[in-house]
């Protein structure tokens, strides 16, 4: 395990690693990516606000996963076509990638006027998606899949909205990925603790030999505001509705200046992070929703916080 003052996540020494300054068109940030190895080469989806206020998720690209390079334009735009035209009206955002039997599977988060609803879209080699359903009712976000089948049934996490449970994170399945149920409660916030107010999934789960590795969001609520943190959780490998455990410290806050203040203060948040052959793993979070930063942790080490420093349950 990490030393007292060593950090679980070691910050790239050249965050941010992406701004708005790198967008060869008009945006106001650039946060909340999903990100993905692709034909050896790491693909970012990131977030970025218009001077409308409203969000689209530009593409950019990099051989190494910490240098990365913009298209020229943006990936996905709110869409023309019904169904979707009408629930993509006020914008994208924060777009998760999966890898699966040969494709690629996003899933990002629509607004309109009806409140937010998550679409899910496809692609095989990031030249243009395929969107494919809106797989949730209003007022759900983040959802992530799981990389594999489980018992034949795909299966997700996502994070509904409730005004009488704290905003906690669910589990879903389907058959065709368009049908989704057996929907159940997996983690909620724990009472005064740094995730108290909300917890939301955040990055595509990992497969390890131990569970399946969760990198999601916790927020507090403080005098000055929310603070966004990164907790991490292990789900069972067979029954990934059963939570191993859930680390009781955080793994990443709000530090350097650009997570600290930006567009809105105190915020790291997860959308997109990478497992490298070698045990270790690129966490990608977006700085106070205004730039994209990376880090590195080891895989092992994530895995033995959940298993020896748990929460109580
Ligand atoms: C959440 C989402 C995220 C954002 C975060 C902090 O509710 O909107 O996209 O990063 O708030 O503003």
């Amino acid at each position: 395990m990490a030393g007292i003052n060593e950090q679980i996540i070691k910050r790239y020494e050249k965050n941010p690693i992406l701004t708005k300054d790198d967008v060869p068109y008009p945006v106001e940030t650039v946060h909340n990516a999903g990100v993905v190895k692709h034909n050896s080469k790491y693909i970012m989806l990131f977030r970025s606000h218009r001077r409308n206020g409203r969000s689209i998720i530009g593409l950019a690209e990099s051989d190494d996963g910490l240098s990365f390079k913009v298209r020229p334009e943006p990936f996905i735009t709110p869409a023309n076509d019904e169904p979707f035209a009408s629930y993509e009206e006020y914008g994208v955002e924060d777009s998760r990638i999966c890898a699966m039997d040969g494709e690629y599977i996003i899933t990002y988060n629509a607004y309109s006027k009806h409140g937010v609803r998550v679409v899910l879209a496809k692609t095989n080699d990031f030249t243009c998606i395929k969107r494919v359903s809106l797989i949730t009712q209003s007022d759900y976000r983040n959802v992530v899949l799981f990389p594999e089948k489980v018992s034949n049934r795909y299966v997700r996490l996502d994070r509904p909205h409730s005004e009488i449970s704290s905003w906690s994170i669910w589990i879903s399945y389907s058959p065709d990925l368009i049908h989704w149920g057996d929907s159940k409660i997996v983690i909620k916030p724990m009472v005064y603790h740094w995730d108290e107010m909300k917890v939301g999934p955040g990055a595509t789960p990992v497969k390890t030999e131990k569970g399946w590795l969760n990198i999601f969001h916790g927020v507090f609520r403080t005098m000055d505001g929310a603070i966004y943190r990164l907790g991490v959780a292990l789900h069972d490998l067979k029954d990934p509705s059963k939570i191993i455990g859930v680390a009781d410290d955080w793994i990443l806050q709000p530090e350097d200046p650009w997570e600290v203040s930006g567009y809105v203060h105190n915020v790291v948040f997860c959308c997109g992070a990478v497992a490298e052959n070698d045990g270790t793993i690129k966490i990608y979070w977006g700085g106070a929703d205004s730039v994209m930063c990376v880090g590195t942790a080891l895989i092992a080490e994530l895995v033995d916080l959940c298993l020896l420093n748990p929460r109580s349950k």
